[in-house]
């Protein structure tokens, strides 16, 4: 393992900062199908890229090995109080009585005594072992406040620096708030310039939420969506001479919201977080906004949705019909 190179004065990382008070690194790193690359992917980034934010969850699979990477960051001299670390809490978990040890498991496995952000991955109970699709009876009643609740209790407890949501639609958002006694730091949501998902993301900012893109280069490579080879992005990322994958990142920041490009390509990783000291022109950053045929890659209709059976008999039943 190489020395630690980056000090933090060193960082040009931007933050954004949250309802609590605290701060989240505008550049994080995916690891969702990072697999037993995760642990080199984690470790370049923090000490080779300069990252500072990493998104893991336990349903990725790769959480011992994103926890090999932080134990060696931090053994070669980066502080534990300048990382940010996000994991999500699957939806097999999403009952009161399973929420701590399902944080306990995560905890252990990336190695940490306290995580920055802990989300609820999807707004949907799974029974454990449920099927893709799921069969009757195995989308459980989803006890909203109970969760919460339990998540509270560890944020009371500095088990956790600030919780959040994914997957939201405003009406479960807006349900949530209306009990919340610590309430959503996040919102994580599919955010591209091929899924603005513009609704959400003024809810989130008229509510003072902070918003993080996920699958921000659409997701290409396993069913995705192609957006780096998009003509509108290949002539931006040309004309300000800058990959199609920066232009992207680019967007999202420029939208006030921190995003999560995944790659476990070095090359790749460090070229995600060279997004700093430039800006899209307002021209450039208008015609992404155009891009036509806006439709989210990951709708979550595999993992909820049975025909017959419900609670959702369709993607649109999931999305409380918002989009
Ligand atoms: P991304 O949009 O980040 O795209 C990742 C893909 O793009 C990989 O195939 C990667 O390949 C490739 N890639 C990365 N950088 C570049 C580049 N500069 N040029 C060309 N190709 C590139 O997809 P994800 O869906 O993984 O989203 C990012 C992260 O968001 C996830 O990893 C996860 O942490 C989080 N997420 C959260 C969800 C949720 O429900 N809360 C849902 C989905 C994602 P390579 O690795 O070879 O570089
Ligand atoms: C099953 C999809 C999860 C990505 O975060």
């Amino acid at each position: 393992m190489a020395q630690a190179t980056f000090k933090p004065e060193d960082q040009k990382t931007q933050h954004f900062n949250l309802l609590s008070g605290h701060s989240i690194p505008a550049v994080g790193l995916g690891t969702w199908k990072s697999g037993s690359k995760a642990d080199d992917a984690v470790s370049t980034a923090i000490i080779e890229a300069g990252y500072r934010h990493i998104d893991t969850a336990w349903q990725y699979g790769v959480q011992e090995e994103v926890g090999v990477a932080l134990r060696a960051v931090m053994q070669a001299g980066v502080k534990r109080k300048d990382l940010f670390i996000t994991s999500k809490l699957w939806c097999t978990e999403l009952s009161p009585d399973r929420v701590r040890t399902a944080f306990n498991n995560t905890l252990q496995e990336l190695q940490l005594d306290y995580l920055d952000l802990y989300l609820i991955h999807w707004p949907f109970h799974l029974q454990e072992g449920a099927s893709r699709p799921p069969k009757p009876g195995e989308v459980l009643e989803f006890d909203m406040e109970g969760v919460w609740r339990e998540m509270e209790k560890l944020v009371e407890e500095n088990l956790i620096r600030d919780i959040g949501v994914c997957n939201f639609t405003l009406k479960k958002l807006t349900k949530l708030m209306d009990f919340a006694q610590i309430m959503s730091s996040v919102c994580q949501m599919e955010m591209h310039p091929g899924w603005k998902n513009d609704k959400m993301l003024e809810a989130c900012k008229n509510s003072g939420i902070h918003v993080t893109a996920y699958s921000p280069l659409g997701s290409q490579g396993g069913g995705g969506r192609d957006l780096i080879h998009d003509q509108t992005v290949e002539r931006v990322a040309k004309k300000l001479n800058k990959t199609p994958g920066q232009v992207l990142v680019k967007w999202a920041l420029q939208r006030g919201i921190s995003v999560i490009p995944k790659s476990s390509n070095p090359e790749r990783i460090r070229e995600n977080i060279q997004v700093f000291g430039w800006e899209l022109p307002k021209e450039d950053f208008e015609a992404l906004c155009r891009i036509q045929n806006q439709k989210r890659v990951l709708d979550g209709e595999e993992l909820s949705v049975n025909k017959e059976a419900g609670p959702y008999r369709s993607v649109a039943d999931l999305w409380d019909h918002e989009d």
